[in-house]
């Protein structure tokens, strides 16, 4: 027989090719009680200024292709002297200049402010795609500092002290990050429909 804890569990789908998201939204999620399950697909991404657009985009292909409601996530890391540069363009501009190139290209900068955004997008049956946003203001590091993943050496958030996202931690930066944020909004909604 199931037991009650088990039976209130919720659960969801999460698309994306990127196992480090796939391990933090788990975690994230956890702590809401919805039971994530990771399906690795590469989903095409429209060219957009708008993170939202190119998130409910990519959940609508995904739920077509997966066949159930699903949630997908796009993120970027936005830097204010930069105009907002690699905004939409982040995955492109980790694989090609990395965070050494995003370095360079502020060397001489003062002006460090930088936001990280999420954005998760959910779609069902009703191919109508729903997307929930989280920020987290910041500064860009002189170096890289930490490990870890992507933009996490680089990044370091406001609210705590001057560590970087790779110098604080999973169990940390799950608590305060973009993604944190963004996936509580959605957990929020997804728990009462
Ligand atoms: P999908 O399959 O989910 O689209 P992706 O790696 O293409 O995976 P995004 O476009 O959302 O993911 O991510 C933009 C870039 O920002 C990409 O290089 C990520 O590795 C990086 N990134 C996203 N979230 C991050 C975080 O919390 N810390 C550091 N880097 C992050």
């Amino acid at each position: 027989m199931l037991q009650f804890e088990e039976m209130s569990l919720l659960k969801i789908i999460f698309v994306t090719s990127n196992l480090n998201k796939a391990t933090e939204v788990a975690q994230i999620l956890g702590s809401f009680r919805i039971n994530v399950e990771h399906v690795d697909l590469r989903l095409a991404e429209i060219q957009s200024d708008s993170l939202e657009e190119v998130a409910e985009a990519s959940a609508l292909e995904a739920a077509n292709r997966v066949g159930r409601p699903v949630i997908v996530e796009d993120s970027g890391l936005f830097i204010k002297s930069l105009n907002g540069f690699p905004g939409p363009f982040s995955s492109y501009v980790q694989k090609t200049i990395g965070n050494k190139g995003v370095l360079r290209l502020m060397e001489g900068i003062d002006d460090r402010e930088a936001s990280f955004r999420s954005v998760v997008a959910y779609c069902d049956e009703k191919r109508k795609a729903l997307s929930f946003t989280g920020d987290v203001a910041g500064k860009i590091s002189y170096e890289e500092k930490g490990e870890v993943w992507a933009f996490d050496p680089i990044f370091i958030p406001d609210q705590n002290g001057d560590k970087t996202y790779a110098e604080m931690g999973p169990v940390e930066k799950n608590r305060i990050s973009h993604r944190r944020r963004a996936l509580e909004k959605f957990a929020k909604w997804y728990s009462k429909t």
